[in-house]
């Protein structure tokens, strides 16, 4: 018995010793490494028809290709993971990769930020890209990692106009009055009140069903959002004012920027430079389509002149100074420097 017992667990030793030699370098190759997939999740509040939308795919196509595969870049529409606001708090706690807000919103975070939302503070857009994608611009970007963000770069959001259901409205006078949301910013907010208006925040996935149900008599957005978000169905005047341009601030978790490999990152940034430009330039291409959609939809458009236009300018002028403690006199001072450097005479 006893014998018996030892020859069977010389056999179960040397059954287990090949084993262990077949598989340390025997017949199948060492396991390739491991190509670690990584998931970039970018939540976004307006449409697939956008140009906000548009210029993300063109961000995937390009980190897809550049990463060979190792990135892989899922866009959610519709502020489906949440309002500016909420997506920006998923970044900082690190459950979401990446968002693209309007700047105006980021004034909850910092508040210097809320020079852009100061009314005809760019020229055009041949100015705004100068000081977007200059030092100034790069200084604002940098200055997110306070907040547990990285900045990436600016997509368009554009100049903004008026859309209401009540009246047409030429200046300020007409403004009187009527209940219009804006973005929960307080220069916004200070601005419309300045002009008579009953003005509330709001949070843009809630703009539509308001204007359905008329909580609110207007908004106020680009012709590209106005027009692909089909607000002629609920709105009947449209005031062409320019009196805003919005940027759209590409930014990143930086608790889960820290995480990627350095070449990773240098993959995003390259492909945020590229998209955003190219993005920028279908926003401009689709604004006079999306302006005339308007009135092909039965919405009376107004262009405002501009003797109009300085009329909207003089009324709001004052909220410069309102802020200026809350902005910084500096921050203002640096960004209309940058401005006058880039405006023709
Ligand atoms: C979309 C918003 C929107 C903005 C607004 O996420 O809230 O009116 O202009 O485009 O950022």
């Amino acid at each position: 018995m006893k014998k018996t017992f030892k020859l069977v667990s010389l056999c179960v030793m040397l059954a287990a010793l090949a084993a262990l030699f077949a598989g340390c370098g025997g017949s199948q190759p060492a396991a390739e490494k491991k190509v670690e997939k990584r998931v970039i999740k970018v939540g976004i509040g307006l449409n697939e028809a956008s140009p906000q939308y548009k210029g993300l795919q063109k961000f995937k196509e390009i980190v897809e290709k550049e990463s060979k595969g190792r990135l892989e870049v899922n866009i959610f529409a519709n502020a489906q993971l949440g309002d500016d606001i909420k997506m920006m708090t998923q970044l900082r706690a690190g459950t979401l990769e990446m968002t693209v807000p309007s700047s105006s919103p980021i004034a909850t975070l910092d508040k210097k930020w809320m020079v852009f939302d100061l009314p005809f503070l760019f020229p055009n857009e041949e100015v705004v890209d100068k000081v977007l994608d200059g030092p100034v611009g790069q200084k604002f970007l940098d200055s997110l990692s306070a907040h547990g963000l990285k900045g990436l770069g600016y997509y368009e959001n554009g100049y903004r106009q008026l859309t209401n259901s009540k009246r047409e409205v030429k200046e300020p006078a007409d403004v009187k009055g009527l209940k219009i949301r804006t973005m929960e910013n307080p220069v916004h907010l200070a601005a419309w009140r300045l002009l008579g208006a009953n003005p509330t925040p709001m949070p843009f996935s809630e703009v539509f069903s308001a204007m359905q149900q008329k909580t609110i008599d207007g908004q106020e957005n680009p012709s590209t959002t106005n027009f692909l978000q089909k607000f002629y169905e609920v709105q009947k005047f449209n005031t062409i004012s320019n009196h805003v341009y919005t940027p759209f601030v590409a930014m990143f978790s930086k608790k889960i920027w820290d995480t990627l490999a350095k070449e990773d990152q240098d993959v995003i940034l390259k492909a945020t430079k590229e998209a955003s430009v190219w993005q920028r330039k279908y926003n401009r291409d689709m604004m006079k389509e999306c302006e005339e959609g308007m009135a092909k939809n039965g919405v009376t458009v107004t262009k405002l002149t501009p003797e109009q236009q300085k009329a909207f300018a003089d009324a709001t002028a004052p909220v410069a100074k309102q802020f200026e403690a809350e902005i910084g006199a500096d921050t203002i001072k640096e960004v209309m420097t940058e401005i006058a450097k880039y405006t023709k005479k």
